[in-house]
């Protein structure tokens, strides 16, 4: 029996380059060796405010990006969180064993809290429901971007206290998989915050839906220093080290073969030969995704996904309710 991996992406805008290379990436290369379940996590989206209609149009964006970069319905399990409710029910479960205070020091809830008028409880209990999505499908191992580091770790401690509580092996404590390069993609304009697909500038970010002129604009006026020399060097030269990853990442090729090659070549070339690399990686990957979202193949394939989510969610929910004593039949 394969061991089990779980992650998502939320459907809160159109993926970057960012979500690429941490999380989406790895999902098409570790597809083949684990069994697999991808979920489009619109339930953490409504964490904050969302306009319904664009939320579902990016829902749909969403599952045909996961098919279009090579997730294969075949192998994997692709659904959509809400067509699932176990998901829902054991974030309650879930809720009713998080410490308020745990979650008042995640700093993905200090930092999107800061940027809203008004804060919804749910943006506090997220990962209550994060925890619930890993734990269905009894997850050995989650591949995920760096700033996900700390849910992973309030998930497994989690784990631990529930499994001691309750009895050993009701859960199984999940692991972390980060990708070896660009597991934390920064802005192309604030190499000291990272990339983030809903960030208002435009120029920060680039979405895996851009067309090539926006990708080369994008890659030329990234930030970098005025030293000159291309080196990887995340202290004195964030902005240039941040493409360097991004190109270790999407070449496949190891830092410092990158480094030697452009070390005296300039930056403006090794932004040009990055934008090259990056339309090249991304165009494949559009022309599929424009023919999977004008066709119904989508929805069949969601329908099959969550069907199968359900079977073994169910399951799982229903041996945590009967531990905590809410099955009275
Ligand atoms: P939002 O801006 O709406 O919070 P996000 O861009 O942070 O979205 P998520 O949907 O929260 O994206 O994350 C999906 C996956 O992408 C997660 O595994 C996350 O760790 C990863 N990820 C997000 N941003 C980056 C980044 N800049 N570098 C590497 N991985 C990232
Ligand atoms: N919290 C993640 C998205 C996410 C996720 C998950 C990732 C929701 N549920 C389960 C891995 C496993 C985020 O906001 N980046």
């Amino acid at each position: 029996m394969k061991e089990t991996i779980f992650s998502g992406v939320q459907p809160s805008s159109i993926p970057t380059l960012g979500n690429y290379i941490g999380a989406m990436k790895s999902f098409v290369d570790l597809q083949d060796k684990y069994q697999a379940t991808y979920c489009i996590v619109n339930q953490h989206a409504i964490t904050v405010p969302q306009d319904p209609e664009i939320l579902v149009r990016q829902t749909k964006q969403l599952a045909a990006l996961y098919l279009a970069i090579g997730i294969d319905p075949n192998k994997s399990t692709v659904f959509v969180q809400s067509e699932v409710p176990a998901h829902s029910q054991i974030a309650w479960l879930i809720t009713c064993q998080i410490g308020v205070g745990e979650l008042e020091r995640m700093t993905q809830y200090k930092d999107k809290s800061a940027k809203q008028e008004s804060v919804g409880a749910g943006l506090l209990c997220y990962p209550a429901l994060m925890v619930g999505d890993i734990v269905l499908y009894d997850a050995k191992y989650v591949p995920v971007g760096d700033d996900q580091r700390q849910h992973i770790e309030l998930t497994r401690n989690f784990v631990d206290r529930f499994n001691n509580r309750y009895g050993e092996d009701i859960l199984v404590k999940p692991e972390p998989i980060y990708p070896n390069a660009g597991k934390r993609v920064m802005s192309l304009q604030d190499p000291s915050r990272k990339m983030s697909k809903s960030d208002e500038n435009e120029k920060s970010k680039i979405s895996m839906l851009d067309e090539p002129g926006q990708i080369i604009k994008k890659i030329k006026s990234a930030v970098t220093d005025s030293i000159g020399v291309v080196n990887y060097d995340t202290a004195n030269q964030a902005g240039l080290s941040n493409l360097i990853e991004i190109y270790a990442s999407l070449s496949e090729q190891p830092i410092k073969k990158i480094v030697n090659q452009y070390h005296d070549l300039g930056y403006g070339r090794f932004k040009s030969d990055l934008a090259d690399l990056v339309v090249s990686v991304l165009e494949p990957i559009q022309k599929r995704y424009n023919q999977l979202i004008a066709s119904d193949e989508l929805y069949d394939i969601l329908s099959i996904g969550a069907t199968k989510a359900n079977e073994t969610a169910s399951q799982t929910l229903a041996r945590m309710e009967k531990v905590m004593g809410i099955r009275y039949r």
